[in-house]
């Protein structure tokens, strides 16, 4: 069995957690596509949220704590900068993450491919799955706002929005930058068509899903593959259990429940992509026309319950 799941950074790296753990058991073969919307070039170098969450979290050196980087992280480098007055201030970035961003910016340098790059950093991090970004060209998701002491309507960089403001400003819309032009990564076209299911991570929605699927090529492949595609809802009774869904939601007018996000990706069968939903027990109630919605337990607190929520959506396929 080949299982693809489609991911954004610490809700999809604990869902491919139980992944792995339940592929292991089964003998299933896993592909993980990562969002690269987060993506961002600082101080000359090329940062990839999303797959290094993931990288770092399957491959055992993750800060479980903060939620991003690495593990016994130190910041001199940060401390350096800082003392030159080096702008962007409000974005650190941690000695030992920046040694996997001067691998990868140094690798695209010399002409490799974003998931070329991302396999030979898994070569290190052995995470168990295959990582693929969602494209390998440029995708960057900006933030139509408005800036702080009347500075007007803007659209600024998603790190800009989150890191900067706290998701705080006032929120008109999220543009995936490129997406229109963007190809799916090598690698990503076969794994859909190898695809025995589709997985949708309980992942943020708006800003981790939607711009894996803005690519419009990995989407056709997604609706017109022949797996079916079992989402699990990131919001559990109202409530996105950690991060900023419940911001992202608001700014595009999507209710924080699990039906209205069911309702955002949509019914294969109506223009959207699912064909099963997976809520947690409490939002048993919820429908999305034209969706199998079941309820299993979706509260990820170890690899064991997890894997579970996995076999649950597995089986709903
Ligand atoms: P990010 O890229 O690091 O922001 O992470 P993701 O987009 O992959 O996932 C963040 C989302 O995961 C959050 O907005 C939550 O809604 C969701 N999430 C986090 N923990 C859990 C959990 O235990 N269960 C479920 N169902 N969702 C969770
Ligand atoms: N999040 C922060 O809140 N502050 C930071 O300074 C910061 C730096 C950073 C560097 C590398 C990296 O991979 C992630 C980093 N993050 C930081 C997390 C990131 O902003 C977001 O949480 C994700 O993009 C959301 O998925
Ligand atoms: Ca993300």
């Amino acid at each position: 069995m080949h299982i693809v799941v489609l991911a954004g950074g610490i809700g999809g790296a604990r869902f491919l957690a139980g992944v792995r753990a339940y592929a292991r058991a089964v003998d299933a073969e896993v592909t993980a596509v990562v969002n690269v919307g987060d993506d961002v070039l600082m101080h000359g170098l090329r940062i990839s949220p999303d797959l290094d969450s993931v990288m770092y979290a399957l491959g055992g050196g993750a800060d479980a704590e903060r939620g991003w980087g690495r593990s016994d992280e130190t910041w001199t480098v940060k401390g350096e900068l800082a003392a030159y007055g080096a702008e962007p201030s409000w974005f650190g970035l941690g000695d030992r993450d920046i040694a996997t961003h001067l691998v990868r910016t140094t690798m695209l340098n010399a002409g490799y491919p974003l998931s070329a790059v991302t396999e030979a950093l898994c070569a290190r991090w052995q995470p168990g799955v295959r990582l693929l970004p969602a494209t390998d060209d440029r995708l960057e998701t900006h933030v139509v706002c408005d800036l702080p002491d009347g500075g007007g309507q803007r659209a600024i960089h998603f790190q800009e929005w989150w890191v900067r403001y706290r998701g705080e400003l006032p929120t008109h819309r999220f543009v995936f930058v490129g997406a229109d032009a963007a190809k799916p990564a090598a690698g990503v076209p076969e794994a859909l068509a190898a695809a025995d299911v589709v997985l949708v991570a309980p992942s943020n929605p708006v800003v981790s899903i939607a711009p894996i699927l803005a690519v419009p090529g990995l989407r056709d492949a997604v609706v017109g593959g022949r797996a079916p595609v079992v989402g699990v809802s990131p919001i559990i009774g109202g409530a996105p259990v950690r991060g900023m869904a419940d911001k992202c939601l608001a700014a595009i007018g999507v209710g924080c429940d699990a039906a209205s996000v069911g309702g955002l990706y949509g019914a294969r069968t109506k223009d959207g992509i699912l064909d099963g939903w997976l809520v947690d027990p409490v939002d048993a109630d919820a429908e999305v026309p034209g969706v199998t919605v079941r309820a299993t337990p979706l509260w990820m607190t170890d690899e064991e319950k997890t894997a579970a929520m996995v076999r649950t959506a597995v089986g709903l396929a």
